[in-house]
């Protein structure tokens, strides 16, 4: 059995009920078989594949809080510390009800990878917990973050790893959780990004995931003969990522016709409005029903669907496994000429490999969504050297490094005999530093 054959097997042995995390570790050595036949040797020597998959540390911890009638209440935390060969640990904190482990240590591998695409110096990691924000009032959150950071801030800090936000956790979420560090450890630090601008946040850091999405986009059609300007697409989700993708998309001269939530899905002929989604999602935290309101000719439909229609662009931008066989089909019979994942792994294998055999462009959101992470890095120079930059200086960078991290890519994919599979450039590219720092850094 080949050394990847081994080390998959083992992961699914050793770490049962985790599909998620099976997943992405099938999906990124898969990729990396020529490497690892090229290397064989030298990585089962050091164990490379074994150390990769497991994590540094996990962290698991209990965050009781009361609820506004004096109820008390019991939620899940964790950290998953993955790989801290390039940088200090960095990722994102997730709150949903359906985080388990297995969701965090899939993040947190996808995460090693991504950051090292960005070519900034940051480790992999993502946290989390099972707590549902959604309905709670604003004490209630405050007091869940109060309680979820008291654990945290053991294991975390401005130069050890540096927690952000993800799924339901917002600007709030970052403020609550600051608040509470900087009380217990007394230190005023780049701790988190995703900060308010008034405390040490970055510019352009709300903005970066959704833009940095079409920047990388609108390269990869550049690169193969295509103007991004005209086309239509499907977004979904309506949260941070999808709201300022579909801006950008906009500015781009795209035409979004789609966003969604996890109740049901608008589609507006017009165009999105950005402005009526912020203020649904970002103001009144409502649901997606109350879109109709701004746009009387849009229509709501209860459940999913996106993927049905008709758009040159796809965009999934809400959470894993949202993009089925059957939605790219659909996809495909509507001429789709570009999948480009906004959120983490929302596309199965089944659908990725069905979209690639069928000539669509397809980018894998370890380097599409590399946009909001590699802002955060940013957001950490700025507070190591206590300034802070402009939204032009850093929407700039933004830009150079998504193009970069697409031909970085590119030029990997290329390198292995898989022209055009960026699935395989990414995983590749983003593997090589990581290895790199590795090997010369010992058994550890
Ligand atoms: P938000 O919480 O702001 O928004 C999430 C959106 O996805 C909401 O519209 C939500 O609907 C929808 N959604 C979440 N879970 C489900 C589900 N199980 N089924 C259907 N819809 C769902 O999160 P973000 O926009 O920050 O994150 C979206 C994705 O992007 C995630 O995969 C995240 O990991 C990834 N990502 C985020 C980055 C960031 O900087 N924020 C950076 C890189 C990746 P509802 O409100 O109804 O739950
Ligand atoms: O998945 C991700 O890259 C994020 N949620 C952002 C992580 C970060 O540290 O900004």
């Amino acid at each position: 059995m080949s050394y990847v054959d081994e080390v998959i097997e083992r992961v699914v042995r050793e770490n049962p009920a985790e599909p998620e995390f099976h997943q992405a570790v099938k999906e990124v050595l898969d990729s990396l078989r020529p490497m690892v036949e090229e290397n064989e040797e030298k990585y089962r020597r050091d164990a490379i594949l074994e150390r990769l998959v497991n994590p540094e540390r996990q962290i698991k911890f209990r965050v009781p809080w009361v609820d506004d009638m004096g109820q008390a209440h019991v939620n899940t935390g964790y950290r998953v510390q993955f790989n801290s060969a390039v940088g200090p640990y960095k990722g994102g904190i997730r709150l949903h009800p359906s985080v388990n482990l297995g969701i965090i240590k899939f993040l947190g591998f996808e995460q090693i990878f991504k950051n090292s695409l960005t070519g900034l110096p940051i480790g992999g990691a993502k946290g989390g917990s099972d707590f549902d924000p959604k309905g709670k009032s604003d004490r209630e959150i405050m007091a869940f973050c109060q309680s979820f950071m008291t654990e945290l801030q053991k294991y975390i800090g401005a130069n050890a790893d540096v927690p952000a936000g993800d799924i339901g956790t917002g600007a709030r979420e970052i403020g609550y959780m600051y608040g509470q560090y900087k009380r217990i450890r007394g230190l005023f630090e780049g701790v988190l990004t995703g900060k308010g601008l008034s405390y040490g946040g970055s510019l352009a850091r709300t903005e970066a995931t959704g833009y940095g999405l079409l920047y990388i986009t609108e390269e990869m059609l550049k690169c193969n003969g295509l103007s991004i300007a005209g086309k239509t697409a499907a977004v979904s989700g309506s949260g941070n990522v999808a709201i300022y993708a579909i801006e950008k998309a906009q500015a781009l001269g795209v035409k979004v016709v789609t966003a969604s939530d996890s109740t049901g899905w608008v589609y507006d002929p017009e165009g999105i409005d950005v402005a009526a989604l912020k203020q649904i999602k970002e103001v009144e935290r409502a649901r997606l029903t109350e879109y109709k309101k701004y746009r009387p000719n849009s229509v709501y439909h209860p459940g999913r669907g996106v993927w049905s229609v008709k758009v040159d662009i796809a965009l999934p931008c809400a959470t894993q496994n949202e993009l089925t066989l059957a939605d790219a089909e659909a996809l495909v019979a509507n001429g789709v000429i570009a999948v480009a994942e906004g959120a983490n792994m929302p596309t199965t294998m089944e659908a990725t490999e069905y979209l690639q055999k069928n000539g669509v462009l397809f980018m894998p959101g370890k380097a599409s969504n590399a946009g909001g992470v590699a802002v955060s890095a940013l957001e950490m120079s700025q507070n190591s050297e206590r300034l802070s930059w402009s939204f032009e200086e850093v929407d700039a960078k933004l830009k150079g490094i998504m193009v970069e991290i697409f031909h970085h890519l590119d030029e990997a994919a290329k390198k292995y005999n898989s022209a055009g599979n960026y699935v395989v450039g990414a995983n590749i590219a983003g593997f090589a530093k990581v290895v790199d720092a590795m090997l010369v850094q010992g058994i550890v």
